[in-house]
């Protein structure tokens, strides 16, 4: 099996990897709904098929404290890590109090965040402060998905360089392809469907075929393929099938 990051010196891709290689499954699920109870019943239908749980925990109308409690709980029960995908992008001082306080308390939470670099190096620090006494990983946002995105080359190459020396906190990526050699680091790639070409709101998709394939990515990332499916349950296993077929070479 085609797992680079296995052996990795940070202590969330670690507990990322036992989780795939157990459940069988490098799938991680989008939970885009706007209501607690959809999204709890969603959570409830895929568990046992996903590695990652990936929360937009700011379009919850109806948030409590609660759901994060529930989710925790049911995170550490079937075995998945919570990512919120908060995309931090801020001075260090201000990432540090918006993963740390507010009403949603991130930190307290989450298993992985993410962070645009486009602040400079304080927005890590910050984060890391912010995220003190648990052990969090940060990926970057090193690529998007998105139609005409302003990535540059050299953008996503400065961020490879930057995660590369910043391994006890920076756990991996957000990109459309494997960017970097080192095997620390972990690629997760948004944007994959197996029947939509694009959204009519500027997103991209590529196969699960496509991503871990060709492009090397460890991670798929799948939201309405699997949320907005006729059986949700069914969806989930097709995507967990394909994306660990592929990892493994078959
Ligand atoms: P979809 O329903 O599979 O299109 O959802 C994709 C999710 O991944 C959604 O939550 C986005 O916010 C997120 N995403 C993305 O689509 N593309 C990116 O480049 C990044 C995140 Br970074």
């Amino acid at each position: 099996m085609r797992l680079s990051f296995s052996k990795s010196i940070h202590p969330v891709s670690q507990k990322l990897a036992d989780i795939v290689i157990r459940k069988k499954t490098n799938l991680a699920l989008s939970v885009d709904m706007t209501d607690s109870k959809s999204l709890l019943h969603l959570v409830e239908q895929t568990a046992d098929h996903i590695a990652v749980l990936k929360t937009h925990i700011d379009i919850i109308s109806d948030f409590t404290p609660k759901l994060t409690q529930i989710l925790r709980k049911l995170a550490d029960e079937a075995g998945f890590l919570i990512f919120e995908d908060r995309k931090f992008a801020d001075i260090g001082h201000t990432v540090c109090h918006q993963v740390k306080d507010g009403i949603y308390h991130i930190a307290q939470w989450a298993d992985i965040i993410n962070a645009h670099l486009l602040p400079g190096v304080g927005i890590i620090e910050g984060l890391k402060k912010g995220c003190q006494g648990r052990d969090i990983g940060l990926l970057l946002l090193a690529q998007m998905s998105s139609n005409r995105n302003l990535f540059s080359d050299a953008y996503t190459a400065k961020t490879v360089e930057i995660a590369e020396r910043n391994k006890d906190f920076i756990m991996g990526f957000i990109a459309q392809q494997k960017l970097s050699q080192d095997n620390d680091l972990v690629t997760m790639t948004p944007g994959v469907s197996f029947s939509s070409l694009e959204d009519d709101l500027g997103q991209n998709y590529h196969t699960p075929q496509y991503v871990i394939k060709e492009k090397k990515s460890d991670i798929i990332i799948v939201g309405r393929g699997i949320y907005g499916a006729q059986n949700p349950k069914q969806a989930a296993i097709e995507y967990q099938q394909q994306a660990w077929q592929f990892l493994n070479n078959i």
